[in-house]
C-alpha cells in the first residue's frame, strides 16, 4: 500500500465511524445514567418496548445514554412515578394517561367512552395536533411529554359472570384507574367501581377485594389475570394511550443534542411499540382462549344501549373539559375515519 493509500483510508474510516455513532460523536453529549419506570412486567409490551427503548438510546448515543429500566411498578405507582418526575427524583416514565388527568385535566378526553373505532384513528389523534397540545400542557406541572404508546382498547373481566348487557354489571365491585371520567362510567352503567393504582390490582382481584377489572387484551395475558377472572366480555368501551414522559427539572439539565437523541430513541420506540401491541393482541387472545377464559363480546345493539346510559356523564364532562376541546376531538376524529 502506498502512503497516500493508506492516508485516503484512514480518512475513509475515521468519516465512516462518525456517520455510525451519528451526532453522538460531535456533539453535546455526556455519560447520563436514566432511570426509566412503569407499572406492568417485564414480559408485557411495555417491558419490551422499555428495553428497546433502553437499547436505541444507547445506539443512538454512541453509548452515552444509559437507561435502567425498573417494571412492575418497582418505582411506584403510575400517580407515584408522576410525582417522582415532577419533583426531580426520578427521569423517566411510561403511564396510562388517565392518572394524568389528575395534573392536567384535558387529559380526560382519552377516558371518554367509546370515542375511537380503530387504533388508526388514536394514532392519529395522538400524533396530531390534539394530542401534541396535551402533551405541552404537562411542561407547566414539570413534565416532559415525548411520545404515545399504545395501552389499547380495554375490555372487561370478572369472577362472577358474563357480562351481556349493562344490567350485569349490577353489584360488581369493578376496579377502575384512578380517574373520574371512568368511575362516572362505570357507576353509571351498573357497577360498583373501585379506583385503585394497577400496582394493587392482582392480589385484589384474587382475594376478592373486587370481582372485576377492565384493560387491553394484552395486560390481561401479561399480567395473568386469566388465572383469577373466569370472565372476559370484549366491550372496547375505551381506547387508553400510554405516554412516556420526563422530569423537566432533569430534562431541562440536557444539552439540545441530548434532548435530540432522547426524543429520536423516544420517536422508534413508539413505533416498535405500537406494532408489537398489536401483533401481540391477536396472540394474547389465543393464550387467554387456551386457559380456558370464558370470553363473550357485547353486540352493536348493547353497545349503543351502554353509550346511550353514559351520555350524561359524557355531556357532564364535556362541559367541564371545554366543549371547544372535545369538539376539536370529535372533529379529528372524523377527519381520520374518512
Ligand atoms: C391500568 C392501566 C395500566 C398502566 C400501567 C400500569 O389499568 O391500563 O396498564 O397504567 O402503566 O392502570
Amino acid at each position: 500500500m502506498t502512503h497516500r493509500f493508506k492516508t485516503r483510508l484512514l480518512v475513509l474510516a475515521t468519516a465512516l465511524s462518525c456517520a455510525v455513532a451519528g451526532v453522538a460523536a460531535a456533539a453535546d453529549v455526556k455519560p447520563r445514567l436514566i432511570r426509566f419506570g412503569y407499572g406492568l412486567n417485564e414480559e408485557s409490551v411495555q417491558g419490551r418496548a422499555a428495553r428497546f427503548l433502553a437499547q436505541e438510546l444507547e445506539k443512538v448515543s454512541g453509548g452515552k445514554l444509559k437507561m435502567k429500566t425498573f417494571g412492575s411498578a418497582n418505582l411506584g405507582s403510575d400517580e407515584q412515578m408522576q410525582g417522582a418526575l415532577a419533583g426531580g427524583a426520578q427521569e423517566m416514565m411510561v403511564g396510562s394517561t388517565a392518572p394524568l388527568a389528575g395534573m392536567v385535566k384535558e387529559f380526560g378526553v382519552f377516558d371518554l367512552p367509546f370515542l375511537f373505532n380503530s387504533e388508526k384513528e388514536a394514532d392519529a389523534v395522538l400524533d396530531g395536533q390534539l394530542g401534541q397540545d396535551l402533551l405541552k400542557k404537562l411542561e407547566a406541572k414539570g413534565l416532559v411529554g415525548l411520545v404515545y404508546w399504545e395501552n389499547g382498547f380495554r375490555n372487561m373481566t370478572n369472577s362472577k359472570r358474563p357480562i351481556a348487557r349493562a344490567e350485569d354489571l349490577q353489584g360488581i365491585k369493578l376496579r377502575v384507574m384512578q380517574n373520574q371520567i371512568a368511575l362516572g362510567v362505570f357507576n353509571t352503567l351498573g357497577a360498583n367501581a373501585v379506583p385503585m393504582p394497577f400496582s394493587e390490582l392482582f392480589t385484589a382481584l384474587e382475594t376478592r377485594t373486587v370481582d372485576g377489572q377492565e384493560n387491553p387484551i394484552t395486560t390481561i395475558q401479561s399480567s395473568k389475570f386469566y388465572e383469577v377472572q373466569p370472565f372476559l366480555t370484549i366491550t372496547r368501551h375505551v381506547y387508553t394511550p400510554w405516554v412516556v414522559l420526563a422530569s423537566k427539572k432533569w430534562w431541562d439539565t440536557l444539552s439540545p443534542d441530548e434532548q435530540k437523541l432522547v426524543r429520536q430513541a423516544a420517536e422508534a420506540s413508539r413505533d416498535f411499540e405500537r406494532k408489537d401491541s398489536r401483533a401481540d393482541s391477536t396472540k394474547a387472545m389465543t393464550t387467554l382462549e387456551k386457559a380456558g377464559m370464558k370470553i363473550n363480546t357485547v353486540s352493536p345493539e348493547e353497545v349503543a344501549r351502554m353509550r346511550q346510559k353514559v351520555q350524561p356523564v359524557v355531556d357532564k364532562y364535556t362541559q367541564e373539559l371545554g366543549p371547544d376541546l372535545v369538539k376539536q376531538l370529535n372533529d379529528e376524529i372524523q377527519k381520520a375515519r374518512n
